[in-house]
């Protein structure tokens, strides 16, 4: 836990102060259970001496997520990478794959491991969420399946982009790996398209240390998964052309299964400290923060802000750099784009026009802490912060720009 040095709340440390928090302030979940129920949860893998392929605490895991997310199957995996390899080879989708250029990484690198290729779409500025517009135009130019990606807690226009899906005979499957506990008009996300993928890093909501989940209503699809997922836990040989090891140990399904007992609480206390943030920087020129989309409830994975740098006084990466001297560990996700980033930057060709939605956000775009580390006092230096160094823009870009 962090400790606010308050002599230091008047004072800028890139001017010099001391840091506003003596520990880093990060912006991922970072929730850690209770030491005797983690013990006890451990003990009894080691009383069973039975650490992983389809034990009984991955099996339970497997069985509430499927529950609560309601859907038919819940087939937990390493991480969500994988899982969205995974479902690229079970789909057995074709070779170019529609994707939003404005996400993490790993959501186009899922394609590459089994060799396909993203095919990049701009996003909906307001939303930060898939355009359908460039989306319809893509499909009308020829692709194989679209791998629609569920954002900050937020989701696409699922139900659009399911239409379009059905429209043009193309496989849908989704990316939900920050959408964990997130409803659509009352359904869970994991319920949509031919199937989701979940992550549980330990930055993410429900989390199992490093892990993820793929959800699916279809059966076939579910047995082709635990196939490809390993040569273990297999209830019914179907035939796959590649296998892989993807699987969950028991110990990262003791943490979830202890994560799962308390997402709920976990994410109504974030919806707080949103609330709080929304109201500490509420007309605060040139930034603006993103309420979630398109969901009727929340995870309230991240808090996202926009920073404009002529309203605001300087630009994102001024901000973040001067709020990194404060120990407030504010992220740029995605800095940069994916599509400018290796190895996408030399593997297609993106003109500077392409995309420019997805560019202005990838400059624009600032996450702050919150998630288990952060009190609701730290939301009122961090935002207290943010205002001064708004205030004193001039001297602290001065500063910044003789480092
Ligand atoms: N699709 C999307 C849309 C995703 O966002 C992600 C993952 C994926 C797919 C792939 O899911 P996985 O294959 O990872 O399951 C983080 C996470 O590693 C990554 O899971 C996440 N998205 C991405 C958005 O963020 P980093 O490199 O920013 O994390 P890192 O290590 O810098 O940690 C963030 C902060 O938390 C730092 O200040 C350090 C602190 N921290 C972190 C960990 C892990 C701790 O204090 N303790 C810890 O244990 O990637």
């Amino acid at each position: 836990m962090s400790t606010p040095d308050m002599n230091s709340s008047s004072d800028l440390a890139i001017l010099g102060a001391l840091p506003a928090f003596s520990a880093p302030l990060p912006v991922g979940q970072l929730d850690f259970p209770d030491w005797g129920d983690y013990e006890s949860v451990f003990r009894s893998i080691f009383e069973r001496q039975y650490y992983t392929n389809q034990g009984p605490l991955v099996n339970l895991l497997e069985e509430r997520l499927a529950a609560r997310l309601q859907v038919r199957h819940a087939i937990c995996v390493t991480n969500a990478t994988i899982g969205l390899s995974m479902v690229a080879e079970a789909l057995e989708v074709g070779a170019r794959v529609i994707v939003p250029a404005f996400t993490f990484i790993a959501t186009a690198q899922s394609l590459l491991w089994t060799g396909r290729m993203p095919v990049f779409c701009d996003v909906d500025p307001q939303t930060h969420h898939l355009d359908v517009v460039h989306l319809k135009q893509l499909l009308e130019e020829g692709a194989d399946a679209i791998l629609a990606v569920n954002l900050w807690g937020g989701a696409c226009s699922v139900h659009e982009i399911e239409a379009l899906a059905r429209r043009y005979g193309v496989p849908l499957y989704f990316d939900s790996a920050q959408a964990f506990g997130s409803t659509v008009r009352g359904r869970p996300i994991g319920g949509f398209g031919r199937a989701e993928v979940f992550s549980f890093h330990a930055t993410k909501m429900m989390n199992t240390t490093e892990g993820g989940c793929i959800t699916t209503n279809e059966d076939v699809v579910a047995e082709r998964l635990r196939n490809i997922r390993s040569s273990y836990g297999i209830r019914k040989m179907v035939p796959v052309d590649r296998t892989a090891n993807g699987r969950m140990s028991e110990a990262q399904a003791a943490i979830g299964l202890l994560s799962l007992d308390v997402v709920d609480s976990r994410m109504a206390r974030n919806r707080d400290l949103h609330d709080a943030y929304r109201s500490e920087l509420a007309g605060l020129p040139g930034l603006k923060i993103l309420a979630p989309q398109n969901v009727d409830s929340s995870n309230y994975q991240y808090l996202i802000c926009e920073i404009e740098e002529p309203e605001f006084g300087m630009s994102r990466d001024e901000l973040h750099r001067a709020l990194h001297a404060e120990n407030i560990v504010a992220r740029r996700y995605f800095t940069p784009g994916i599509h400018r980033a290796p190895p996408f930057s030399t593997l297609i060709r993106v003109s500077e026009e392409a995309l420019p939605k997805t560019d202005r956000l990838c400059a624009t775009v600032l996450q702050l802490p919150l998630g288990a580390r952060v009190r609701p006092a730290d939301v009122g230096l961090v935002c207290e912060k943010i205002r001064r160094i708004q205030k004193l823009a001039p001297a602290v870009r001065e500063r910044l720009a003789g480092l």
